[in-house]
């Protein structure tokens, strides 16, 4: 076997990214600390590429004892800065102007619904800001564990048209080129994902939306926590790969990715992000207003994920909002148990017998119309 390691970037991160050793949604709990080592079935990828264990390490994370790690290592060649099609490799996709300006307009009016003052059920932000969560209820300071006895509950109707272009792309439908921009998504994700469902088109529907502010206000402190989210992985066991965001009502907007980056948890200014990445630290992605970005694959399982902040206090008048969608899958409705069923019959038929009994009073005066509707 070659130790070579005159393997195209490509198709070196198209063969690791087929042989992850566990991604979430195939049925694999995926450790939310894990190895670089224990990332990958190393010997499937080996038998693929036709190269060794260690030449495949070295390849992706440096030459060993004491490693680089994967971005720095990329910026040791001539693809740093990443292109698109680096970044992609790695797991970020952004497509710009995925939101229509009519769509940004309607969906911010009903999230600050100025005419009734309701809007949006914000909350404050852990560490600050505010945000409002959709779908499922997560049980505190369980990191992210679905509450499985809570309902899940709707998404803001504004995003649905959004949502149903973004779940025909992540099946891989096909599109008009002509209205809808879908950026190669099925490409890549058929390519660069882990899990066999996200490269299959077969994600589960987007149930779950977080929605984010980050604004200017208050003194030094306040003002850049609420511009600002900490380092942090996503749930790799709450939530499928894909994880989708949407970026609107201003124009400068970041989401930055590291592995070693700026503390978990954190907030960091947007100058320490652009020193990171120069130093090959982390990708940096800029937002333009009403863009849309995803992550899966390394960015999604290996990176840490933040938001960082740039404006300072003095300014005023900045408002982002960020939408992040992710499917997670919906607790199965469980059997009754046979006891509480009998239970719940018996009830039922004694209220039926109740009914009829009022409803036979009733006939004499209120022949047309029963005064009470059994039917249901
Ligand atoms: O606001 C963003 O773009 C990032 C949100 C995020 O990282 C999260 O909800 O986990």
């Amino acid at each position: 076997m070659s130790s070579s390691p005159a393997l195209a970037t490509d198709a070196l991160f198209a063969a690791l990214a087929k042989h992850p050793r566990v991604t979430a949604g195939d049925g694999h709990p995926m450790p939310d600390r894990c190895r670089v080592e224990d990332l990958f079935d190393w010997e499937a990828v080996a038998k693929e590429t036709k190269m060794s264990r260690e030449a495949l390490l070295d390849a992706t994370f440096g030459p060993g004892p004491r490693r680089a790690g994967l971005l720095r290592t990329r910026r040791g060649t001539a693809q740093w800065p990443l292109t698109e099609e680096g970044r992609r490799q790695l797991g970020v996709l952004v497509i710009p102007d995925f939101v229509q300006e009519d769509e940004e307009t309607k969906i911010l009016g009903d999230f600050f619904d100025s005419e009734t003052g309701a809007g949006l059920p914000w909350e404050e932000r852990e560490g600050g800001g505010y945000h409002a969560s959709f779908g499922p209820t997560f049980i505190p300071k369980s990191g992210y564990k679905v509450d499985k006895s809570k309902a899940f509950t709707e998404l803001p109707s504004a995003l649905d048209s959004i949502r149903s272009r973004l779940q025909r792309l992540l099946r891989f439908d096909d599109f008009d080129a002509d209205t809808v921009n879908d950026a190669g998504v099925a490409e890549s994700l058929r390519r660069y994902a882990m899990s066999a469902a996200t490269r299959g088109g077969r994600q589960g529907a987007l149930s779950q939306a977080f929605v984010q502010r980050y604004e200017l206000d208050g003194d030094e402190m306040t003002c850049n926590r609420k511009q600002a989210l900490g380092m942090h992985f996503d749930s790799r066991n709450a939530n499928a790969e894909v994880v989708i965001g949407l970026s609107l009502g201003e124009d400068q907007g970041h989401i930055f990715f590291s592995r070693s980056g700026p503390h978990k948890g954190q907030p960091f200014p947007l100058s320490l992000a652009k020193a990171l990445e120069e130093r090959g630290d982390g990708i940096l992605v800029e937002l333009p207003r009403r863009a849309l970005y995803m992550f899966y694959g390394f960015a999604r399982y290996h990176l840490r994920h933040g938001v960082p902040w740039h404006h300072d206090a003095a300014r005023g008048g900045y408002r982002r909002v960020t939408v992040t969608l992710r499917s997670v899958p919906r607790p199965m409705p469980t059997a009754a148990p046979a006891a509480k069923r009998r239970r719940k019959d018996g009830e039922d038929a004694k209220q039926r017998r109740l009914m009829e009994m009022l409803q036979s009073f009733a006939q004499p005066l209120e022949k047309a119309a029963p005064l009470i509707d059994l039917t249901d």
